[in-house]
């Protein structure tokens, strides 16, 4: 999770000092080699011209030539032209030096370093800098609306400032968390939710096809098990083959009831019986799993609303996954429209390297990302918290 992006700002973040070191030693290297060129060009050069005088001795005498003296001569040129080379290795030198020039101009922090400290940093100067970062943020998922809020955050604090070098690294970076936190909601502890809230406490799970409900729903009883709070599972996916045996593994797997009807029946009459069997067994919490559903299907979000209507739930979560970026934060923002949601879990962050959905859904749906699915086992569930990706950014 957050690799590619955990890189690009470490890269940023390298300390000035080592940066220098790293610059100087680079030049002295250049330097060394370009001597290096510098000689074998002159000696070279030399030799053209010892070359090229013997030549003309040979042009002078060249109606006296012989076959085996013509061909010397045809020779000799073609070392001249060899001899050549070492000038235009120097060229290319050149324009790899024009490169690395280039590259030297900086990157979104040193940049913004380099302005801030010299005069106070205007609108065109941190524009120029934050194209950089915007560029970084994209590539990595992050949604265009959170960019934006990064870069509000950022220039806010930043425009119109001026600050001593020593000091303006650490004060850009601390401009940088707090853009990445006013993106992020804390969620409210689940846990206390429930203990606090009524009982039966009912949570319902939905999301399109196949993006890790049954199993974020079995690892949140596993986590419920663990805290010794007591939970029946309602298999209202009544749609997709196999989906009730699904669940009914993971049940007897926790060793947790599972409450369900056969294939093809009301999933809203399921999330009844489920939500009955809690009361009459006084089960603090009621876990729903509903079948996969794209949010342009009229009828399936209208089945929804019924199993809503129905079942009461204390909290809707939306699951979505979280390496399909962009993609994923639509899904949410189309089932806030519809249904409402009260929270969101990403799964598959594991498998995510960019992970901008994680930053970015809790911005566009303003609703909090309650946990993060980490893996295929009931324990790979993270709690989600404003900290843990600050750290796995690395900027904690
Ligand atoms: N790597 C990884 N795989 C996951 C995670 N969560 C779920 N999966 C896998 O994703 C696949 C689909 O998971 P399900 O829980 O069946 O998804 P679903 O949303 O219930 O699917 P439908 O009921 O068909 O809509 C399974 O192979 C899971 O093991 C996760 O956090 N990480
Ligand atoms: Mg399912």
């Amino acid at each position: 999770m957050f690799d590619f992006l955990k890189k690009k700002i470490a890269s940023w973040l390298k300390k000035p000092t080592e940066e220098k070191k790293e610059k100087q030693s680079k030049e002295k290297k250049n330097k060394k080699e370009k001597v290096k060129v510098g000689d074998r060009g002159r000696k070279k050069e030399e030799k053209n011209v010892e070359k090229k005088k013997k030549v003309e001795k040979i042009e002078e005498n060249e109606k006296t030539l012989t076959k085996d003296e013509k061909e010397t001569i045809a020779k000799t040129e073609e070392i001249i032209k060899e001899a050549e080379t070492p000038l235009s290795v120097v060229k290319e030198k050149t324009s790899e030096e024009k490169i690395e020039e280039k590259e030297e101009k900086g990157n979104f922090f040193t940049r913004l370093i380099k302005k801030i400290s010299t005069s106070k940093l205007s609108e065109e100067d941190f524009d120029g800098a934050f194209q950089d970062l915007e560029i970084t943020l994209l590539e990595n998922n992050v949604a265009l609306e959170a960019v934006d809020k990064i870069r509000d955050s950022l220039s806010s604090k930043l425009i119109g400032q001026q600050m001593k070098k020593i000091e303006a690294p650490a004060r850009i970076l601390e401009a940088l968390k707090e853009a990445i936190l006013s993106l992020l909601i804390e969620p409210p502890s689940i846990i206390e939710q429930i203990k606090n809230g009524e009982k039966p406490f009912v949570i319902i799970f939905f999301g399109i096809n196949g993006t890790g409900k049954t199993t974020s729903i079995a690892k949140v009883a596993h986590m419920l098990k663990e805290k010794g709070i007591s939970c029946v599972l309602s298999a209202s996916d009544t749609f997709r083959a196999a989906s009730i045996e699904q669940l009914r593994i993971h049940g007897s797997q926790l060793g947790i009831q599972v409450i369900s009807q056969d294939y093809g029946s009301d999933p809203a009459a399921v999330a009844f019986d489920a939500v009955q069997y809690a009361k009459t067994h006084s089960i603090k919490v009621v876990l729903i799993d509903t079948a996969g559903r794209m949010y342009t299907k009229a009828n399936l979000m209208k089945e929804m609303e019924k199993i809503i209507r129905v079942a009461k739930p204390n909290l809707k979560i939306f699951v979505g996954e979280s390496i399909t970026g962009n993609d994923v934060i639509l899904q949410a923002k189309k089932f806030e429209e519809t249904i409402g949601i009260d929270g969101i879990i990403l799964s598959k962050a594991d498998i995510d390297e960019k992970a901008g959905a994680i930053l970015s859904v809790s911005h566009v749906t303003k609703k909090p990302i309650y946990f993060l699915g980490t893996g295929q086992g009931y324990g790979d569930l993270e709690l989600f918290t404003k900290k843990t990706v600050l750290k796995n950014l690395g900027l904690e």
